[in-house]
């Protein structure tokens, strides 16, 4: 079973692919909680929708994870640790790496305090987080500074995201293994995920595999399905209201 299933798939264009509909929401990860995923898709729709105008008020009282809402479009992702994990820079660089835990923490660290912006509505205020500035880690391999775009892959096997080379220079854009004052937990897509500060949550790939310097930008997994490349928070196709 695929996210594309659950959400719409090909019907999903930027004015379909709204809140109430395709959504980067897993849906999956709502129905999961319950117990209710076999249920919901072999019904349909209709008990979809019920359930989760049920969660809604829940979801106001007790906010899940501390604000944020855990989203993965596939069912688990192998869980891999400070002490197995690697990152591989590849592509147009002068040097290919592949960077270890110790590797990363070696590199100049950044911290930066933002808003967390999910294009469905909901947003956690003043998260911190911590790691290593995109920019830094380019230079650190040699990207080519010719090449148009990153592309980013998730080792859930599914996700992908990218950025133009001029989005991924910025220092707000970080590699990140803290969040939240602790390092990254596996739900929220540690040991590693990306973390760019002035787009919409999509754009911050969790469970970062792979980092490859390209020639152009490649529509990732929630563009696709409809959702803009360029996520800038309040310039997209994207809502930027209240919570829901
Ligand atoms: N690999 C992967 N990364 C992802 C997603 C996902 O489903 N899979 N969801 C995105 C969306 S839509 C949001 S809002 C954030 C949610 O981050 P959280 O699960 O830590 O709250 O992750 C983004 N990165
Ligand atoms: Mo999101």
């Amino acid at each position: 079973m695929t996210g594309t299933r659950l959400n719409g798939g090909a019907s999903a264009r930027p004015d379909s692919a709204r809140p109430d509909e395709g959504t980067p929401v897993g849906r999956r990860i709502v129905l999961g909680m319950l117990g209710l995923g076999a249920i919901g898709v072999a019904v349909g729709a209709g008990v979809q929708e019920k359930v989760d105008r049920a969660l809604s008020p829940i979801n106001k009282i007790v906010p899940i994870g501390g604000g944020f809402r855990y989203y993965s479009v596939v069912d688990s992702v192998d869980r891999r640790d400070a002490g197995n994990y690697t990152l591989t820079v590849s592509g147009r660089v002068r040097e290919r790496r592949t960077f270890t835990m110790a590797d990363l923490r070696a590199l100049p660290q950044t911290r930066i305090t933002r808003d967390f912006q999910c294009v469905t509505g909901w947003r956690v205020p003043k998260v911190p987080w911590a790691g290593v500035a995109l920019p830094d880690l380019l230079d650190a391999v040699g990207a080519a500074p010719a090449a148009a775009a990153v592309r980013f892959r998730s080792f859930d096997g599914a996700y992908t995201e990218s950025l133009t080379m001029e989005q991924a220079r910025r220092r707000d854009v970080l590699v990140a293994t803290e969040m939240l004052g602790k390092p990254v937990t596996h739900d929220h897509g540690g040991p590693v995920r990306l973390f760019v500060a002035p787009m919409y949550g999509y754009k911050s790939l969790k469970w970062l595999g792979g980092i490859e310097v390209v020639d152009k930008v490649v529509p990732g997994y929630w563009e696709e399905r409809g959702y803009d490349v360029d996520a800038w928070v309040g310039r997209s196709n994207g809502r930027d209201d209240e919570p829901t």
